[in-house]
């Protein structure tokens, strides 16, 4: 049969096949419309919070505001509890496009982005409003660039308040409080170097292993904001809460760069603004958060105290920015564009 008879369909034979081709085409259209939904649709969120946790309701409503905002062409859901596993294994999953969007906290985050441990210097922020005005600024900008070559969209940036130490043995007031006690910290070396500087032990591990670490005694206490340490119960096993707040540490919406490649400009631009609409709500929760677990834990009766002089914490943490320095000299600049931020 020649090209002009086929296309022509002159023969019964011919009908057939151009309907078959049809057919194939029809079903082959509709498998790829389905995979491009499929890829755009049911969107996998971390989250290692509670569903009642400020993060975990303003990352509820970043997916619902995506939804509506991109006419539906982008729905998830948020996977809360690290039901997906811990943040290690969850920035390794959003490198690789398993899991398309999480509530990252940057502490453990500088060991994908080493750039990223400028924010885990202790003391780098005056306060959180001075950590906002730097994130929400050209630096965040900055971060967010390091952070996109490691496969890691940052959309918008949470609170998490500051964070302080408590244990189960004593008030820490001066360095020397913390000498021969045993932190759990988070994942990241940096951490390690911070409690070490203050004459302390550190052991890294999971958010979720640490209440049962704290009860048994593997370790004496760790750090955290109010709404951790209350939404974790890590009060009722270590009462002493002393008010260091030596990390201030900013978090992200974060969406995998795997996804975000495939989005269109416009959709783009509606996960923007759905982000930074769930960090408002979110920074509006968590101030209520903070004021009201602070109270939860002191009516439990955890004994509180206040540090008058901070600075012999301050001047102990000079060979952890010169460790840090050294690893990633990059991190001089960002920590000069940090203090240069009023
Ligand atoms: C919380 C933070 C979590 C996680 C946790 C921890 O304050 O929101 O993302 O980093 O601390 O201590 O592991």
């Amino acid at each position: 049969m020649d090209f002009n008879e086929a296309t022509r369909g002159t023969t019964t034979m011919n009908k057939v096949l151009s309907l078959s081709n049809l057919t194939t085409l029809a079903a082959t259209l509709c498998l790829c419309l389905a995979g491009s939904q499929a890829m755009a649709k049911d969107w996998r969120g971390w989250n290692i919070h509670p569903p009642t946790y400020p993060n975990s309701i303003a990352l509820e409503n970043f997916v619902s505001l995506a939804a509506q905002l991109t006419d539906g062409e982008v729905t998830g859901e948020v996977y809360h509890n690290a039901t997906l596993g811990n943040q290690a294994d969850a920035i390794s999953q959003m490198q690789l496009g398993s899991i398309d969007f999480a509530n990252f906290n940057l502490g453990p985050l500088g060991t994908t982005v080493p750039a990223a441990n400028v924010v885990s210097l202790p003391f780098i922020f005056k306060d959180i409003d001075h950590m906002h005005r730097v994130m929400d600024g050209e630096f965040g900008d900055k971060l967010s660039a390091a952070m996109a070559e490691e496969g890691i969209i940052s959309l918008a940036w949470y609170d998490s308040g500051a964070r302080s130490f408590y244990n189960s043995e004593r008030a820490i007031n001066t360095p020397s409080d913390v000498e021969g006690l045993k932190f759990r910290v988070m994942n990241n070396e940096l951490f390690v170097g911070m409690v070490e500087a203050l004459g302390g032990n550190a052991s890294p591990m999971a958010f979720s292993e640490v209440y049962q670490s704290l009860k048994t005694g593997v370790v004496d206490g760790a750090e955290n904001n109010w709404p951790s340490y209350e939404s974790t119960n890590h009060y009722e096993v270590a009462q002493f809460y002393s008010d260091t707040g030596h990390l201030i540490l900013p978090e992200c919406v974060c969406v995998s760069k795997q996804v975000w490649d495939g989005l269109s400009a416009v959709n783009q631009e509606s996960l923007q603004i759905a982000a930074r609409a769930s960090a408002d709500l979110q920074r509006r929760l968590w101030a209520q958060r903070a004021a009201a677990s602070r109270q939860a834990v002191l009516d439990a009766g955890i004994q509180f105290n206040t540090i008058a002089d901070k600075a012999a914490f301050q001047n102990a943490m000079a060979p952890v920015y010169a460790a840090a320095i050294e690893e990633t000299p990059v991190l001089e600049e960002l920590i000069n564009d940090i203090q240069s931020v009023e």
